[in-house]
């Protein structure tokens, strides 16, 4: 998603998480091997030591509980945590969220919530339908390489404001928190109501993290948008509903190298963001890194990707571009249900997960 040769060397940085979240759950064999195959790609180098506890502990009869990897936990202490999961209060993990999005004035245009719908959007977008690889399960971007990925610069900024609600509910899966921020944000900047529904897993180790190049890069073509959203699962309604998303934060050039918000509203959720690419005119403005993007003609302060004026450009994209400046309302439904396939994209869902509509603080 970024000009990779504007790309900013990214600070190494070991995420916290690493150290706080190291358990995971066994429970019978198929379960076993369904929490393994929701991560990623191989498994984890200690399978053999996993397999052997899971034998241990199914001698004590403890198939049906939630046990710890690490085998000097007792049995006791693993049920307290299976209460503990239980007990995640997510209406009042939502109120956190929401009541922390404007508390640094001086950060950007005043609110967090754009960082955090991008933690969201980045977390699940790594999705590959047919490795079952990558997306918001496992939260993944905690781990060294993914979180330094140029793709996903800034994006600390994100998952350390979100530290300070994963210290009151340390139960919350890091996966279930980040794409709740995300619904969280969209919702209190005026967007639709997304139901959202808890599950995701936190991987252990870096090794589930997915390669560098799954997330798009601006600077490519309308094509590169198709191959990395079709790889998804997605359709080309379903990238334009969710494009509706740039409506919301700025690009930075420490982050992207781009710069600047793509309509003057940056904190409200509307479908400005197509009004302004089918009726503005857009220009080619340098940028002082030796990179270029578009600019409205009459207000160089806003801007385009690249690649959003090859959308533009392009038939199929085009219709979806028009209708959805026309049409809010159909934005809204629309956005809603690709944004909800978005984040749960490869989450091993159980099936008799309670779905949330959360209420807007202010509601
Ligand atoms: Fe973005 N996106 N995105 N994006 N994005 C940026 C910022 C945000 C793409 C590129 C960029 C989506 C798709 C694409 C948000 C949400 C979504 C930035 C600027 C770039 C370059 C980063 C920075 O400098 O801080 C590309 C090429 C995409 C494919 C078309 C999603 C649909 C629009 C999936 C989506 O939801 C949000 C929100 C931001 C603003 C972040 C901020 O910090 O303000």
């Amino acid at each position: 998603m970024v000009l990779s040769s504007l790309r900013p060397v990214a600070t190494r940085h070991l995420p916290r998480a690493m150290a706080l979240s190291t358990r995971t759950t066994v429970r019978t064999p198929a379960a076993f091997a369904q929490a393994r195959r929701g991560f990623a790609t191989e498994a984890p180098k200690k399978s053999g030591n996993n397999v052997l506890l899971f034998l241990g502990l199914a001698a004590l009869g403890g198939a049906g509980g939630y046990y710890y990897h690490n085998s000097n936990q007792s049995v006791k202490k693993a049920e307290i945590v299976q209460e503990k999961t239980k007990s995640v209060d997510y209406n009042q993990v939502y109120k956190e969220i929401a009541e922390l999005l404007e508390e640094n004035p001086d950060y950007d245009d005043g609110s967090y919530g754009p960082v955090l719908v991008r933690l969201a959007w980045h977390a699940s977008g790594t999705y590959d339908k047919d490795t079952k690889t990558g997306g918001s399960n496992g939260a993944t971007m905690r781990f060294d390489p993914e979180a330094t990925h140029g793709a996903n610069n800034g994006l600390k900024i994100a998952r350390d404001i979100l530290e300070k609600i994963h210290a009151k509910h340390p139960d919350i899966s890091y996966g279930d928190l980040w794409t709740l921020a995300g619904v969280c944000a969209i919702q209190e900047l005026g967007g639709p109501k997304i139901p959202w529904r808890p599950g995701r897993q936190d991987a252990m180790t870096a090794e589930h993290c997915t390669p560098d190049g799954r997330l798009p890069d601006a600077t490519k073509k309308e094509d590169h948008v198709r191959d990395v959203f079709y790889r998804m699962g997605f359709d080309d309604q379903e990238i334009v509903a969710l494009a509706g998303a740039h409506a919301l934060g700025r690009c930075h050039p420490d982050r992207s190298g781009f710069d600047g918000p793509w309509q003057e509203a940056p904190t409200m959720f509307s479908n400005e963001y197509f009004k302004a690419l089918s009726e503005r005119t857009w220009i080619k403005k340098k940028l002082p890194n030796g990179g270029w993007q578009y600019v409205d003609k009459n207000n160089d302060m806003v801007m385009m990707l690249p690649i959003e004026l090859d959308m533009w450009n392009d038939k199929s994209f085009r219709k979806y571009i028009q209708l959805y400046a026309k049409d809010q309302d159909k934005f809204y439904e629309d956005f809603t249900k690709a944004f909800k396939k978005l984040i749960e994209l490869g989450v091993p869902f159980k099936g008799d997960e309670k779905e949330y509509v959360f209420e807007t603080i202010n509601q």
